[in-house]
């Protein structure tokens, strides 16, 4: 929500808004999957939640559906360098999604369909941070992008934004996800450049 703003020609001039270090910014929207893209009908589509003690719950699409969503307009950052401003989202917060749960959980392991995970603190999750995304720029999400809908973390790098997301495991440990198992830091904040184990 860039602030425009006229210069004495007329112009509009938009100020100068950065990217994290050692990204590019573009217009285009790539498509970064590890495997074939799964095709999930919403019919069959389901997010379980499991907690440390098994307990859980197991959400259908209509039942997402019927929970309150809300469009969120972020910039998202791609280990691969890329930078994106200004991207718009419909999802439901994980705020809700996780509203009645009790977890003594530090950390969360996402489930997809296909085989994919990662893995990331609870706490960023929560507090408006996080969102299952079923809408990009006013339309149904691609299957390409993750449809029919997929976990959106826009303050780390891409990759935790688990696409045709299925279950979220809340858990004690850590647990090494997907790119986290094969070298990829295992937080990867963007602004810190956490692209490595080590970085
Ligand atoms: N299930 C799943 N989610 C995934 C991936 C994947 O291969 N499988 N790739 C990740 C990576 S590395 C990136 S950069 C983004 C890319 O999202 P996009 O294809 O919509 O640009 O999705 C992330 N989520
Ligand atoms: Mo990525």
């Amino acid at each position: 929500m860039s602030v425009i703003s006229r210069g004495f020609g007329g112009r509009a001039e938009r100020p100068e808004r950065s990217v994290p270090p050692g990204q590019y910014l573009t217009d285009e929207f790539p498509v970064l999957s590890a495997g074939p893209t799964p095709r999930i009908d919403t019919e069959d589509w389901r997010l379980d939640i499991k907690d440390l003690d098994g307990s859980g719950s197991s959400l259908s699409w209509a039942q997402l559906m019927e929970l309150p969503n809300e469009e969120v307009t972020v910039d998202i950052h791609c280990v691969t360098r890329w930078s994106k401003h200004d991207t718009t989202w419909r999802g439901v917060s994980l705020d809700t999604l996780l509203e009645h749960s009790e977890t003594e959980a530090g950390y969360a392991l996402i489930r997809c369909y296909g085989d994919y995970s990662t893995n990331l603190p609870l706490e960023d999750l929560l507090d408006g941070k996080a969102w299952v995304a079923f809408e990009f720029e006013g339309g149904e999400l691609d299957p390409e992008h993750g449809g029919p809908a997929r976990l959106l973390v826009p303050h780390l790098y891409l990759w935790k934004s688990a696409k045709w997301i299925n279950a979220i495991e809340l858990r004690a440990d850590d647990q090494p996800g997907f790119w986290e198992s094969l070298g990829y830091h295992e937080y990867g904040d963007p602004w810190l450049e956490q692209r490595y184990v080590g970085d």
